[in-house]
């Protein structure tokens, strides 16, 4: 088996976890590039890559988004893309969501600025039953998001291409659904993939559509979110907080307004970090039933874009 490793960082772990997952294979590392491999394992590659090297089988993402792999111009079309799915990063997400989630219910930043001015005035706990979580996409991510958020009694709705069933969860489908949730929603998700629907999905008509005081999570692509339409709707108040991993140019750029503003708390990308030794026992799994000619979990559609 000829495999080709072409990551953007840490490419001697990923060599070495890579060596012990697949012992007999012939691992190359990019920018040593033989002609031609079976596999090739990728994570935001050079478009240099798939010039001087043929994939015959597939093309595997190291990660769960393949938005920059699929803007890579050199892509070669008709070679099958697999991605990681979990992989140990649904759980990382569930722990993410929860405490932001719970911080707006909560009232974290409430008392946190109480506190700041020595203010000692309990508020009123806020309603449940009236406090939904609206999650936007529940494919592997936001499923376990819901799954996590479940036991603390949130109404939780979903929305997907599909209007997918996941337990727990109302679901919600198509621009009808998506304005319909929105109205309801207290504090909003975001774990779509980034795709050509998906961009600038959350501009000014989507985030006004949210109760006034309602909070956005993002976790999955910064270019889902318009920006200055989110910091418009920060700035007057209309919403009451952001939490934001992900960002249109990262890493945040240090002028950017989101560092400073009182409104966001912001973390580096680090919602569900890739784990090095899951991901490439997942990888080596997966090659090995591929390459048997079995049907492999992870495969991109194209066209859709995840
Ligand atoms: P999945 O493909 O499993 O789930 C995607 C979900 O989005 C599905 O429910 C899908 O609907 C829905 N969806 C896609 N397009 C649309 C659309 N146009 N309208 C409505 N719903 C749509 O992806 P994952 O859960 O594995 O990952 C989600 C994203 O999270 C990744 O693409 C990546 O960008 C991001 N991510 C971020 C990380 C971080 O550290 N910040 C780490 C890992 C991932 P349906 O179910 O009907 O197909
Ligand atoms: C991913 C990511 O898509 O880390 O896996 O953002």
């Amino acid at each position: 088996m000829r495999l080709l490793l072409a990551t953007a960082s840490q490419r001697q772990a990923w060599r070495d976890a890579f060596a012990r997952a697949m012992p007999g294979a012939e691992l190359r590392v990019w920018p040593d590039a033989p002609p031609a491999v079976d596999y090739a394992i990728v994570w935001k590659p050079p478009p240099e890559c798939f010039e001087r090297v043929r994939v015959e089988r597939a093309i595997v993402n190291l990660g769960a988004g393949v938005d920059a792999l699929l803007a890579v111009p050199t892509l070669p079309a008709g070679v099958p893309i697999l991605r990681l799915t979990d992989a140990g990063m649904a759980e990382q997400m569930a722990e993410y969501v929860t405490l932001a989630v719970l911080a707006a219910f909560r009232e974290q930043r409430e008392y946190a600025r109480q506190q700041n001015e020595r203010l000692w005035r309990p508020r009123r706990r806020l309603d449940k039953s009236a406090f939904r979580v609206g999650l936007l996409g529940v494919g592997v991510l936001g499923a376990a998001v819901a799954q996590a958020l479940r036991p603390f009694g949130f109404p939780l709705a979903g929305w997907s291409r599909g209007a997918r069933e996941v337990p727990g969860v109302a679901a919600y489908a198509g621009p009808e659904g998506f304005h319909a949730m929105l109205a309801a929603t207290s504090v909003l998700v975001c774990m779509l993939p980034l795709t050509p629907m998906t961009r600038g999905l959350l501009g000014a008509a989507a985030l006004r559509r949210l109760p006034r005081g309602a909070h956005l999570v993002n976790v999955a692509r910064g270019e889902l979110v318009v920006e200055a339409d989110l910091l418009a709707a920060l700035d007057d108040g209309h919403l009451a907080c952001a939490t934001l991993d992900v960002f249109a140019e990262e890493p945040l750029p240090p002028g950017h307004p989101f560092w400073h503003h009182p409104r966001i708390v912001l973390t580096p990308h680090v919602s569900a970090a890739t784990l090095i030794d899951e991901s490439a026992a997942q990888v080596a799994a997966r090659i090995a039933a591929h390459a048997r000619g079995e049907r492999v979990g992870g495969v991109v559609d194209r066209e859709r874009g995840y």
